[in-house]
């Protein structure tokens, strides 16, 4: 009904005879359409008016056209869910094959490393999990993390042009803030990878308004940056080209390819930098990684740590 007249008021009285309900029921319907990422207007005397309509994404959009050999050759498309690394876990120990996605439009309860909140609101972002199963022993899942870093960097620039930086290990960063940030788990036996569940949190289409408070300083979005909207359907595509393109190489070449292209992106080296670890804080300048995806700190008196999880704060040069 609104569809149809997109862009003029429609009174209550007028929408509760032409449905046949109640004017309570209608105003139930107009809080539904909000919840559904409508924006609508209400206006006293006029009735109500849709501001905008929600920009969702299907599975076909982000299958036809779609030209990997395995990734997203499988997708699990949900409008909301709590996370896609639970469901992702789960379908991957029911044994689903390699490249298996799975998409939300939402994520109620999104996280991120060491169980933090990882904020996913409906219709806005990229939130998704990919499965792999590659033939490696599991002190090298890792190097995934910074894989998937490179191949969402190359998409981001391929669709938008913007110019984002990546921050060991997991972040990646325009304008020095938050835009990205993967989580990599998987499911192991002592010496063999059965599965890795890769998440990928991308912030595309929100306004600065639509995050919560305490992120506003820290965190941003493609479009915000942009100063349009991003068609995430084209950017997912785009990621799981880049990805399978760096997966290929990555399982006939090793981690060296990769390394070079990473470090063509990466912000930290060659900065003072402080580490946070779960068994404490150092400090000192980032020398680089090594050819395992660890990263290398110098300390004040010379002494190069290894360092294989973090948070990472950027000083100065
Ligand atoms: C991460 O953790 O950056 C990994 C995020 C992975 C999210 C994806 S979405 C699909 C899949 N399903 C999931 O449930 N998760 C994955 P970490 O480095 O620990 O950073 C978490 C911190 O980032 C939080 O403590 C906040 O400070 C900040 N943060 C939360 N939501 C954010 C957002 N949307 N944008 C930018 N920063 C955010």
């Amino acid at each position: 009904m609104f569809t149809e007249i997109e862009g003029d008021f429609l009174s209550g009285q007028k929408i509760s005879e032409e449905l046949g309900c109640s004017r309570t029921a209608v105003w139930k319907h107009i809080e539904d359409l909000r919840q559904e990422g409508y924006e609508l207007e209400a206006v006293r005397r006029k009735g109500y008016r849709i501001k905008t309509i929600p920009d969702k994404i299907s599975h076909n959009e982000i299958s036809l056209g779609l030209k990997t050999e395995t990734l997203g050759r499988k997708i699990h498309f949900e409008d909301s869910v709590t996370s896609t690394q639970k469901i992702a876990h789960q379908l991957a120990y029911d044994g689903v094959p390699e490249g298996t996605l799975v998409v939300a439009e939402e994520q109620t309860s999104g996280r991120g490393r060491l169980s933090r909140a990882w904020y996913s609101p409906k219709y806005t972002g990229v939130w998704m999990s990919l499965i792999l199963r590659p033939n490696l022993p599991p002190a090298k899942a890792p190097q995934l993390t910074l894989l998937t870093a490179v191949a969402i960097t190359q998409a981001i620039e391929e669709v938008t042009g913007l110019r984002p930086d990546i921050k060991w290990p997991n972040d990646i960063l325009i304008n020095k803030k938050k835009t990205v940030g993967i989580l990599t788990e998987m499911q192991a036996e002592a010496d063999k990878i059965n599965s890795v569940i890769i998440g990928m949190g991308i912030n595309v289409n929100q306004s600065l308004e639509q995050f919560p408070e305490e992120l506003h300083s820290i965190a941003t979005s493609l479009s915000i940056e942009l100063g349009e909207k991003v068609n995430r359907a084209e950017l997912i595509q785009t990621i799981l080209m880049k990805f399978e393109n760096l997966y290929q190489k990555y399982l006939q070449h090793g981690f060296y390819p990769i390394k070079l292209l990473w470090e063509s992106y990466a912000i930290s080296i060659g900065k003072r930098i402080i580490a946070r670890t779960i068994t404490g804080t150092l400090e000192g300048k980032a020398k680089g990684i090594t050819e395992d995806g660890v990263l290398m700190l110098e300390d004040d008196q010379e002494v190069v740590h290894y360092i294989h999880s973090a948070d990472i704060q950027i000083g100065s040069d």
